[in-house]
């Protein structure tokens, strides 16, 4: 598949609709900062390198923030929708499993159903515990970005997705996140970074069965993809917002998850970066 043959427009996004509030026509007596609104963050990384880990130290750590989870489980149990047919069995499958099996038959399906849910949920209105909060933070496992610029992109260079797919998912990825810019925004990544060799040791321990058959290759893949992106910043990007988004990039490939010295000095680095944004 040559990837020279896609012409990769580069998008610009008015500058206008970036600098809006995700907070604009939202009443400020809900108890919110005026002018200010939640402080919305992304935690990035491999496969299995232990971002719902550092989520639910996250949580423990800041029990007034809002944690949205990667939908794993939606997509390892596709529901049918709206069917009126009460003999037709409303479960779809398993598509996370079907994209490992045949990932040139579905990943392209997959990516579409991923972007889908993270939108959904990211577009979701602020709930009641985060509008009370005195610091606002919402916390999502992964982005609409990550969606794009690790995955789908990385699908497209191994050959999983064809270049009319690519193309088509690029299309509909600018045109929807220029639509909702001001209600999708994020304000920092935070950047869980592990050696591929640590992943696939946790990947093995983790043991989730559609993942059985992911090699240290894929995930050296993605390793380059996330330091490309979020590291060297050579990955092209195509939203205005991401260019100077801050970015907290964490070294977690010593254990964290029993190490309580190691929990205190992550959450440390967390409090300084949540100030800045
Ligand atoms: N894990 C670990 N040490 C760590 C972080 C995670 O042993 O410092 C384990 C965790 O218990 C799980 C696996 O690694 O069995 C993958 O972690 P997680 O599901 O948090 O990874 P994610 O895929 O969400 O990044
Ligand atoms: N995944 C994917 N494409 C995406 C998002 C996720 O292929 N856009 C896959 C990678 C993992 C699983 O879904 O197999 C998410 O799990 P984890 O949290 O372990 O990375
Ligand atoms: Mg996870």
């Amino acid at each position: 598949m040559a990837a020279g043959k896609l012409f990769l427009k580069l998008l610009r996004v008015p500058a206008r609709s970036m600098a809006q509030s995700p907070l604009e026509g939202v009443p400020l007596s809900r108890g919110l900062h005026p002018g200010r609104g939640p402080r919305r963050l992304s935690i990035e990384g491999n496969i299995a390198v232990g971002k719902s880990t550092f989520v639910k130290l996250l949580m423990k750590t800041y029990p007034e923030w809002h944690v949205a989870t990667e939908p794993v489980a939606t997509w390892q149990n596709v529901q049918a929708a709206g069917t009126q047919k009460a003999y037709t069995t409303p479960n779809l499958g398993n598509l996370l499993d079907m994209m490992y099996q045949e990932p040139a038959r579905w990943s392209y399906t997959f990516q579409t159903y991923s972007f889908m849910s993270r939108l959904k949920v990211q577009l979701e209105p602020f709930p009641e515990k985060l509008l009370r909060a005195r610091e606002a933070v919402q916390v999502f496992e992964r982005s609409v970005y990550s969606d794009r610029y690790i995955f789908a992109k990385n699908l497209f260079e191994n050959g999983s997705l064809s270049d009319m797919e690519w193309h088509i998912y690029q299309d509909w990825h600018s045109f929807l996140l220029q639509e909702f810019a001001n209600r999708v925004q994020l304000h920092g990544l935070i950047y869980l970074q592990a050696s591929p060799q640590v992943c696939l040791k946790r990947l093995h321990q983790r043991a989730r069965e559609e993942e059985r058959g992911v090699e240290l290759a894929y995930l050296e893949q993605l390793h380059g993809q996330h330091e490309a992106w979020l590291v060297h910043k050579t990955t092209e990007l195509h939203f205005e917002a991401l260019l100077d988004m801050p970015v907290l990039v964490l070294d977690v490939n010593d254990d964290f998850s029993e190490d309580v010295t190691k929990q205190e000095e992550l959450m440390k680095k967390v409090n300084t970066f949540i100030k800045i944004l």
